[in-house]
């Protein structure tokens, strides 16, 4: 049994197999990020070159992210089960015009192992739901992920639209983003308050918005 066998799997597409796999992995002790990494993204990140060079196709991509997810459904009471008294609320979502969620979903494990309180609204959400969960749940912080490069411009959108509602319309939220094409100068161009590397780097940004 070996990491490389839970990236073969996923690039197989098996996902019964991913998910005992990952699930001996945790039972022989080993770390969850090198199963997340070396096994699981690792295997996504060749699926999206594959993809790139035209040598398999969306039904192939899904299949693989479902196989991903079946992975993720073994990792999840790992990151997300702090028992902590929350330490603030995030609502998270992917921008309008995305529907890629798995990076998102770990960035949710991974706050709610952190302690907060999140509200997942799930993808292509419009700016003006993010605005209303963040006013309904008196939340601290919303968090946009994007992975197109399309998304970029729906992200700036939203926190433009986000900050002006912190102006205007009595809300009180950071705005962080995160994703494949984002990077710091371009949060910091479309007036971000913070900025998310991958997850746990999300956590970090997430956490400096509530001083723990
Ligand atoms: Co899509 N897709 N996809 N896809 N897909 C990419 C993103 C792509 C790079 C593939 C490629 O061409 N190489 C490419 C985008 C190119 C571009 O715009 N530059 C692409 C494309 C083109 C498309 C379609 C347009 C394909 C088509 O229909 N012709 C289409 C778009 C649909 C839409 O959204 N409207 C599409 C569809 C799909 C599927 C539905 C088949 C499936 C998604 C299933 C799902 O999410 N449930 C899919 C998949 C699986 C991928 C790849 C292969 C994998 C994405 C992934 O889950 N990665 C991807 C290629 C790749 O990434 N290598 C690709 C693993 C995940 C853990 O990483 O999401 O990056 P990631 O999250 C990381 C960090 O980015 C960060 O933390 C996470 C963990 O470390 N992070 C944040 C993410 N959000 C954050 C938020 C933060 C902070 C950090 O703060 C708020």
């Amino acid at each position: 049994m070996a990491i490389q066998d839970i990236y073969n799997a996923v690039m197989a597409y098996e996902e019964d197999d991913v998910a005992e796999l990952v699930q001996a992995e945790v039972d022989a002790g080993t770390d969850v990020n090198v199963i997340l990494n070396q096994g699981m993204i690792a295997a996504l990140d060749e699926i999206g070159e594959k993809f790139s060079k035209g040598t398999l196709f969306v039904p192939e991509m899904l299949m693989a992210a479902e196989a991903m997810q079946a992975g993720l459904n073994i990792l999840r009471p790992l990151l997300a089960n702090s028992g902590a008294k929350p330490v603030g609320t995030v609502i998270l979502g992917t921008v309008k015009g995305d529907l890629h969620d798995i990076g998102k979903n770990l960035v949710g494990m991974m706050l709610e192992g952190a302690g907060f309180r999140l509200i997942d609204l799930g993808t292509d959400v419009d700016p003006e739901n993010f605005i209303t969960a963040a006013q309904e749940n008196d939340a601290d912080i919303i968090a946009l992920s994007g992975l197109l490069t399309t998304s970029m411009p729906e992200m700036e959108m939203a926190v433009a639209i986000v900050q002006e509602a912190n102006r205007t319309r009595n809300l009180n939220v950071k705005v962080m983003v995160g994703g494949p094409p984002i990077n710091q100068d371009f949060a910091d161009k479309i007036g971000a308050d913070g900025y998310g590397m991958d997850a746990p780097s999300a956590v970090e940004t997430a956490r400096s918005f509530v001083r723990i």
